[in-house]
């Protein structure tokens, strides 16, 4: 399963292999399973470079084969015909294969997380790049046309609720198609075939000339619906369905979403009008010896020992997540700050040739795939990137205004560490820093805050929501000393108990995000300044073993 709910009733999707074969350069083939980081295979632990994953399958007619995530760039060939390529691990991409003769088909994917000019966000970085098929593979067989995404935007007008809907669907035939689009809002990803939970419909005339990709939007009221609340998270179902006049449908989607609206008020974020405080955490995608493939029990736990701690908030950094951790987000009522892959990239590697193109796709994917999840609140950007020069202001700015054409119903932010010479504070809605007192800068929490305040508000940040995005001390796991020296668990308490203190004690700040959840693997190129070549600021450690700072934590978000 690639969601956790049900996303078709008539799409039919064809079951592919669960091992594939897997050929690193100088070694025998061996099967892996699809999904899976290379990684893990314990030859192959450190290996930087290319690798092919293969798999036969019998099918025929036209279909969407579609990765939901290849790191860090995939060549793709069926039948030894080169069919497309992609950049980015944290990225969908589809392919139409049309025509197919009914026989066995080979799909080919060749994998390379190397490091290169041609990869500009993807970098030796403080965290991990990981190898091969790291996220679901889906194969669909299609019909004379089909829905290629559904966006959901709800809103609330003198308490009543309605929702804004726009569907893209593509025309894979050559002849022009007059169709009707069915749309339901239910309770359930049950059948609305059998009238299950059908809140409200619609129904339009579509039109869709020969291999044309339109969308088509709409608005349906929705009396009666209950909203979308951290405590109380009701999730509601959007059926999209196509079909010839008349006649049974033929292709459907179904997504989900619920009924919330985030609103920027002054100096507040507001989640259904309620003012928002946010405590949370960053979370890399990272588990130890699974890599960024997590299975789903790993997520589930995961989010119960944030929720544990009484954290109401998760920040997917640095890069788009797997949706089935943003839906168990949706299922938890647990705010996502969702952001586009980058992290500390200089001026210098800003100006790679790629680094916009690249940028734009994760920007685009991101919002395109994610867009319905009720729980991402906010969507970022580029952490830590040159926000301090002309250059990265003018890169801030396309892709902030890119963000904005594709959702504008949510508020956008990056977190910056520029912190006294930031020129982009007035192109977000929320201005968000990353600071460290008691870690990198041994200083007072308040007066550092403070003296962020002060240069946030005379620069673009004038009346803004103010978020402390990053902030901790690291601990190597099982090192206790009554030195309480840094690197310590005992210094991480006393560190971690300043910070969330000070910070959601200040009266001009919407919250925390601390540094972080978990500790995670980091490149080569970090070593020597991460411990275990690991960024040992987690809470927890890589294998989710609870630090000191742990119950630190949850004493603290629990009573503050
Ligand atoms: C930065 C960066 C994080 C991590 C952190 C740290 O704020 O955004 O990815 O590198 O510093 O651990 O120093």
């Amino acid at each position: 399963m690639y969601r956790l709910f049900q996303t078709h009733h008539i799409r039919k999707e064809i079951a592919l292999p669960e091992l594939w074969d897997l050929t690193v350069p100088g070694n025998d083939t061996m099967k892996i399973p699809v999904p899976c980081c290379v990684e893990s295979t314990p030859a192959f632990s450190r290996y930087k470079g290319t690798c092919k994953i293969e798999t036969t399958k019998h099918f025929e007619g036209d279909l969407r084969l579609t990765f939901k995530g290849v790191g860090h760039t995939a060549t793709v060939c069926l039948d030894g015909q080169h069919i497309g390529s992609h950049y980015g691990a944290y990225g969908e991409f589809s392919f139409l294969l049309k025509n197919q003769e009914r026989k066995e088909h080979r799909i080919c994917v060749e994998a390379d997380n190397s490091y290169s000019e041609a990869s500009a966000l993807h970098v030796d970085n403080d965290y991990y790049s990981y190898l091969g098929i790291t996220r679901p593979v889906i194969l669909e067989q299609l019909e004379k046309a089909y829905i290629q995404w559904i966006h959901v935007t709800p809103e609330c007008k003198d308490g009543l609720w309605k929702t804004n809907v726009t569907v893209c669907a593509e025309n894979i035939t050559d002849v022009d198609l007059n169709l009707t689009l069915k749309l339901f809002v239910s309770s359930k990803d049950a059948s609305v075939a059998y009238g299950d939970g059908v809140v409200a419909c619609a129904e339009l005339p579509v039109s869709l000339a020969a291999g044309e990709t339109k969308e088509f939007s709409t608005s349906i009221d929705c009396p009666g619906v209950e909203m979308y609340l951290p405590e109380h998270p009701v999730l509601y179902y959007l059926h999209a369905q196509l079909a010839q006049a008349n006649e049974e449908a033929f292709d459907d989607l179904i997504d989900r979403f619920g009924f919330r609206e985030v609103k920027v008020v002054g100096k507040q974020i507001l989640f259904n009008g309620v003012p928002m405080k946010i405590k949370g955490f960053n979370r890399h995608e990272d588990f130890a010896e699974y890599g960024s493939c997590l299975p789903l029990a790993a997520m589930y736990r995961d989010i119960r020992l944030i929720k544990d701690t009484g954290a109401n908030c998760v920040r997917t950094c640095h890069y788009p997540n797997d949706e089935r951790f943003l839906d168990l987000c949706d299922e938890n009522g647990l705010f996502v700050w969702e952001e586009a892959h980058g992290r500390g990239l200089s001026e210098e590697q800003m100006l790679n040739p790629h680094f916009m193109e690249q940028s734009r796709l994760t920007v685009r994917e991101m919002i395109t795939w994610h867009y319905n999840h009720p729980s991402i609140y906010v969507w970022g950007l580029l952490n830590e990137c040159a926000s301090e020069t002309e250059y990265g202001r003018e890169c801030y700015s396309e892709l902030i205004s890119l963000m904005r054409s594709l959702d504008s119903s949510r508020p956008i932010t990056f977190a910056s560490c520029r912190l006294f010479k930031d020129l982009c504070l007035d192109l977000v809605d929320i201005v968000s820093y990353n600071i460290y007192p008691q870690w990198y800068v041994d200083t007072s929490v308040r007066k550092f805050m403070d003296k962020c305040i002060e240069y946030i508000r005379s620069h673009g940040g004038e009346n803004k929501p103010i978020l402390i995005s990053e902030i901790g001390a690291g601990a190597i796991y099982g090192y206790r000393t009554n030195l309480c020296s840094k690197w310590s668990e005992d210094y991480q308490v006393e560190a971690l108990e300043d910070q969330i203190t000070a910070v959601l004690g200040h009266e001009e700040c919407s919250g925390v995000i601390l540094w972080q959840f978990a500790d995670c693997r980091v490149d080569k190129g970090w070593s020597m300044k991460r411990p275990k070549s690991q960024n040992n600021k987690g809470v927890v450690d890589i294998y989710r073993r609870e630090k000191l700072g742990y119950a630190k934590v949850k004493e603290l978000f629990h009573s503050l």
